[in-house]
């Protein structure tokens, strides 16, 4: 069983990640976390901060000659803002002190953690909200779940996404869509996120590309945000991971969770689930045959690689839904927490849009949890001995 903890504010000094569970013997460097986090930070439409922040990782413990050990991995990420930024973060987020002289911020933003957070915690300050519901988290939430990528690597198995719809901009007919998917996924889901991540919204479409560019400097200008809908892709995972044996050994349900865990991530749809919902069941089910191998294979793949909380061999395919950003230029009505007056939202630096970032994130936890299902079946202490074990070696 993998599991790891993460810890640490967006404006602290540093985010901290341990991961539990990995076996001996995994290829690991700090190169190949940091390629993964600064595909992180790709994507038009980013704030101030992405100027300035560069993640680069410390790896402390649990790995030895670029090899994991099995004792827990253990690793910082600094915030480049806690120092290089002007605005006083070494005194608003002080780990000593009374707090004495910093003005608290007391407008809390509609669609943000800010004001449940503050009435939660019974906070007089809506920065400890702000900090850790702040998706800066999941740049070490990447990092951590980097070596549930590294395991799937070894079996053959590769993760990818791509974007599909920014705010207006997005693809009209699904079938040529999937034509084109389908034909760089055969060459493995991470060709899919190569092509994207020549893209400056990670799309796989060129002209969609400049169209999206286009829609988020239009709505930067008028003051507002926007939000989307990306696509991730497992190939390579064999058949059985999951199991519907009971409720939460579903890999669907856990894939809907690790979707839902990223910060203002609204929907989850296994392979397209939501238009089969208004479709016949004989349009939707994807019929089975026998090839010249004695292999089963199917004929298409609407239920996204997933039946009955199990992988079928096909592609899993899982697609998020992302609300836009609540940090607007444009004010939205709120409550000043100490007058009790209304009041427009205050602006803070922001994005206009992260769903680029956010599939990159999504990629990283869908690995993590493919991962651990992996380890469930075929678990083992070291990655030699989980060879051995595993009967689809590539
Ligand atoms: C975020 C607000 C912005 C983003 C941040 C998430 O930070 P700041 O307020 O410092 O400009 O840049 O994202 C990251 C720092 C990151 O690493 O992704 C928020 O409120 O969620």
């Amino acid at each position: 069983m993998l599991r790891y903890l993460t810890a640490g504010e967006s404006h602290g000094e540093a985010l901290i990640g341990i991961v539990e569970g990995m076996p001996a013997g995994v290829p690991l460097t700090a190169e190949i976390i940091n390629h993964q986090l600064a595909r992180r930070w790709l994507g038009f439409g980013r704030g101030g901060r992405a100027k300035f922040e560069q993640d680069l990782i410390h790896i402390y413990s649990g790995v030895r000659f670029s090899k994991t050990i099995a004792s827990p991995i253990s690793m910082r990420l600094d915030n480049a803002a806690f120092k290089k930024d002007k605005s006083g973060w070494p005194d608003v987020m002080a780990v000593d002190g009374d707090g004495e002289g910093v003005a608290p911020i007391t407008l809390p933003r509609p669609g943000h953690a800010d004001l449940e957070g503050v009435r939660k915690y019974g906070f007089n300050d809506i920065r400890p909200v702000i900090d850790r519901a702040s998706a800066r988290e999941t740049a070490i939430r990447v990092a951590c779940c980097t070596l549930g990528r590294q395991l799937l690597k070894q079996f053959g198995i590769e993760v990818g996404s791509h974007v599909l719809r920014i705010g207006e901009v997005g693809w009209k007919s699904e079938v040529e869509y999937i034509q084109q998917r389908d034909e760089i996924l055969l060459k493995g889901a991470e060709s899919i996120s190569r092509q994207a991540d020549q893209s400056q919204v990670r799309m796989m479409d060129t002209q969609l590309s400049q169209a999206s560019v286009e829609h988020i400097t239009d709505v930067k200008r008028s003051g507002d945000s926007l939000g989307g809908i990306y696509e991730v892709i497992v190939t390579g995972a064999p058949p059985g991971l999951g199991s519907y044996v009971h409720w939460d050994r579903r890999l669907s349900g856990q894939l809907a969770q690790a979707i839902l865990s990223i910060q203002a991530q609204k929907g989850v749809e296994i392979g397209s689930g939501i238009a089969n919902a208004s479709r016949p069941g004989s349009t939707v089910h994807d019929e089975i045959y026998l090839d010249a191998a004695k292999q089963y294979q199917r004929r298409t793949n609407h239920a996204g690689g997933l039946e009955g909380g199990m992988t079928n061999g096909m592609p899993v395919i899982v697609r998020g839904y992302m609300k836009p950003i609540p940090t607007l230029i444009k004010p939205l009505e709120t409550v000043d927490l100490e007058s009790g007056k209304p009041q427009p939202t205050r602006y803070e630096r922001s994005d206009v849009t992260s769903v680029p970032a956010a599939s990159t994130v999504a990629e990283a936890t869908v690995a993590w949890v493919i991962a651990n299902a992996l380890l469930d079946k075929y678990g083992a202490d070291s990655l030699d001995e989980m060879l051995e074990h595993y009967p689809y070696r590539p």
